[in-house]
């Protein structure tokens, strides 16, 4: 359209059609296109505004006009599990890591959880897996941000890794995590497949710059009354939740203990089976109902500990 309007306006000014006069100008090359491994291929054409980005993290390519800002926001979060926490130092042990459990692909799209404005599927390398220390991987995580007006409403989504001693990474093991969001206020969701969500108070202002989001000390206030189980100086989220359904419940219907009892065999109570198991509330790779570092004593523990119909749910909008 543009170009043919060019091409016309040398007869419009023949026609005198214009009381002004304007030197008709040709443009050429009025489009193009290339290829950048590992982020795909871009398309333009001059005079079409910035229409969409791809990128892989590094480089950017905008379709359109001109080349923008990067359309992400980062973040570098710090966060507790109460399955792997102890009063060591780190404060999360590793178990899953060290016994070989954890699985290349991140489990939440499997396990059901949505994949928003991002594809799922993010997998970590056996590298990262190596670490060891207070940067070593403990488990996969899955993190929201939601609508600043809206706390149900989920924009964006992500899985990531929580380390021992609690941030939470991309999957090359040290990376803060990225939304592909424009810079605003979102409310952020930290989840994990047999922990309680806890879900921020208030929406913090995310932009390309990594901003802090401490949810282990209380300088973040989250959702809800008791959302995270606090010891000591420490809050954590609530482990126990081996159903998965934001509820902590130890005895009656569908409760977290007896799914605990059925893997191990479901009659003799001292087994023990290994693996990667929403069983297995402590994170250590080993699902146990009965004697130390057992895996059903949390969950009695978390919902009050005296009266077994007892229940906790999570603290989620
Ligand atoms: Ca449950
Ligand atoms: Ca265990």
């Amino acid at each position: 359209m543009l170009r043919s309007l060019i091409l016309a306006m040398p007869y419009l000014f023949a026609l005198g059609a214009f009381s002004q006069s304007v030197t008709p100008v040709v443009i050429s090359g009025c489009g193009g296109g290339s290829v950048v491994p590992g982020v795909g291929s871009v398309q333009f054409t001059v005079g079409e505004p910035a229409i969409t980005s791809a990128t892989n993290g590094t480089n950017m390519l905008t379709q359109g006009f001109h080349q923008g800002a990067f359309v992400r926001v980062r973040l570098n979060i710090k966060a507790f599990l109460q399955g792997p926490w102890t009063v060591s130092t780190p404060p999360m042990t590793d178990g899953l890591r060290t016994g070989g459990w954890i699985p290349a692909a991140e489990p939440y799209t499997a396990l059901g959880y949505p994949a928003v404005a991002g594809a799922g599927g993010e997998t970590v390398a056996p590298a990262v897996l190596a670490v060891t220390g207070a940067n070593a991987i403990v488990d996969w995580v899955y993190l929201q941000l939601r609508d600043k007006n809206t706390n149900t409403l989920v924009v964006a989504s992500c899985r990531a890794l929580i380390q021992r001693d609690g941030d939470i990474v991309a999957t090359d093991g040290v990376s803060p995590v990225t939304f592909y969001r424009p810079s605003d206020n979102y409310f952020l969701s930290v989840q994990h497949r047999n922990h309680l969500s806890i879900l921020t108070l208030n929406s913090i202002a995310l932009t390309n710059t990594p901003v802090s989001v401490n949810l282990t000390n209380g300088t973040v206030a989250t959702y809800g009354t008791n959302a995270q189980r606090i010891s000591g100086a420490a809050r954590m989220l609530w482990a126990g939740d081996v159903t998965d359904n934001e509820v902590i419940k130890y005895a009656g219907s569908a409760n977290d203990r007896d799914p605990i009892l059925t893997l191990i065999g479901g009659s003799v109570p001292t087994a023990t089976t290994t693996g990667y198991h929403p069983q297995d509330v402590t994170l250590d790779g080993t699902v146990k109902y009965a004697g130390s570092n057992n895996d059903r004593d949390v969950i009695l523990q978390n919902i009050g500990g005296s009266v077994p119909t007892a229940t906790r749910n999570a603290q989620m909008p």
